[in-house]
C-alpha cells in the first residue's frame, strides 16, 4: 500500500508516521507514506497556495493550480484507487470504510485548510470525501493521520499478531471487553476471578458478555438500537 498525502503542513504529519506501528509497517516495506508539500507546486513567485474567495466573505480558499499539478503528476506515475479529500462535510469514517480502503494499492489524501479548496478540485479530482467526526479541526492533517493509521494497521503483516486487528473494537460491531494485567489486586480492587481461573470457555463467555454489556451502555447505535 502506498499513500501520498498532499498538505501545506508536512511537518504536522512527520511525527505520527515515525513511531510504533506505522513506522514498523514502513520499515517492513508493507506501507509507503509520501508527504508532499503543496507549496512546492505553487505557480506564482510568492509561492502562495490560497487566495480570496470569489464573491467575498472571510477566509481564504486553497487554489486549484498547485493541487492539480501535483495530483496530475502522481496519477501519471501510477493508478490510484481513490483520491480522498479530508473535510468536515465528508462521509464520516468508520471501521467498514477503513477495511475497504485497506484493500487498495495506492491512495491520495488531500488535506484541506482555510475555508476549503476551490470547488473545482472536488469536482475534477476527488473521488471520496472523508470526515473523522462531528467537530471542526484546524486542518485536514490530523484527520489524515487518523485515517492513515486506521487503514495501515489492517494490512496483513503490519500487526505482529495478525488476529489482533480482528478482535478490535468495532470489527464485529461491538466494543472491546475490559482487560487486566498484573497485579491481581490493586488497593483492594481485584481482577475478576474468572480471568484467573484458566477456564478458557468461561473466559470467552465473560468477554462476550462484557463486550455486549459495554456496547449496550455506551454505543447502542452499533447494535441498531
Ligand atoms: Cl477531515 N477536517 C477538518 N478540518 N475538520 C474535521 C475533519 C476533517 N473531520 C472532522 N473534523
Amino acid at each position: 500500500m502506498r499513500i501520498d498525502i498532499l498538505t501545506i503542513l508536512p511537518e504536522l504529519l512527520q511525527g505520527p508516521f515515525s513511531a510504533s506501528i506505522l513506522k514498523r509497517a514502513q520499515e517492513k516495506g508493507i506501507a509507503e507514506i509520501h508527504l508532499h508539500n503543496i507549496r512546492d507546486y505553487a505557480t506564482n513567485k510568492q509561492k502562495s497556495v490560497d487566495d480570496y474567495a470569489y464573491g467575498g466573505g472571510a477566509g481564504m480558499v486553497m487554489s486549484i493550480e498547485p493541487i492539480a499539478i501535483l495530483i496530475d503528476k502522481l496519477k501519471a506515475e501510477r493508478k490510484y484507487d481513490e483520491v480522498i479529500y479530508m473535510t468536515p462535510d465528508g462521509e464520516v469514517l468508520d471501521q467498514r470504510m477503513a477495511n475497504n480502503l485497506s484493500l487498495g494499492e495506492n491512495l491520495i489524501i488531500l488535506c484541506g485548510h482555510y475555508k476549503g479548496v476551490d470547488e473545482r478540485v472536488r469536482e475534477m479530482y476527488i473521488t471520496k470525501e472523508i470526515s473523522i467526526g462531528s467537530y471542526v479541526l484546524s486542518g485536514g492533517e490530523l484527520a489524515a493521520a487518523v485515517l492513515t493509521d486506521s487503514i495501515i494497521r489492517l494490512i496483513p503483516g503490519v500487526l505482529n499478531d495478525e488476529t489482533s486487528a480482528l478482535t478490535d473494537s468495532f470489527q464485529d460491531d461491538l466494543l472491546s471487553p475490559p482487560v487486566y494485567t498484573r497485579p491481581p489486586e490493586f488497593k483492594g480492587n481485584r481482577v475478576p476471578d474468572v480471568l484467573l481461573s484458566g477456564n478458557f470457555e468461561l473466559i470467552e463467555k465473560f468477554r462476550e458478555e462484557k463486550a455486549l454489556e459495554r456496547t449496550k451502555a455506551r454505543r447502542p447505535d452499533l447494535l441498531g438500537e
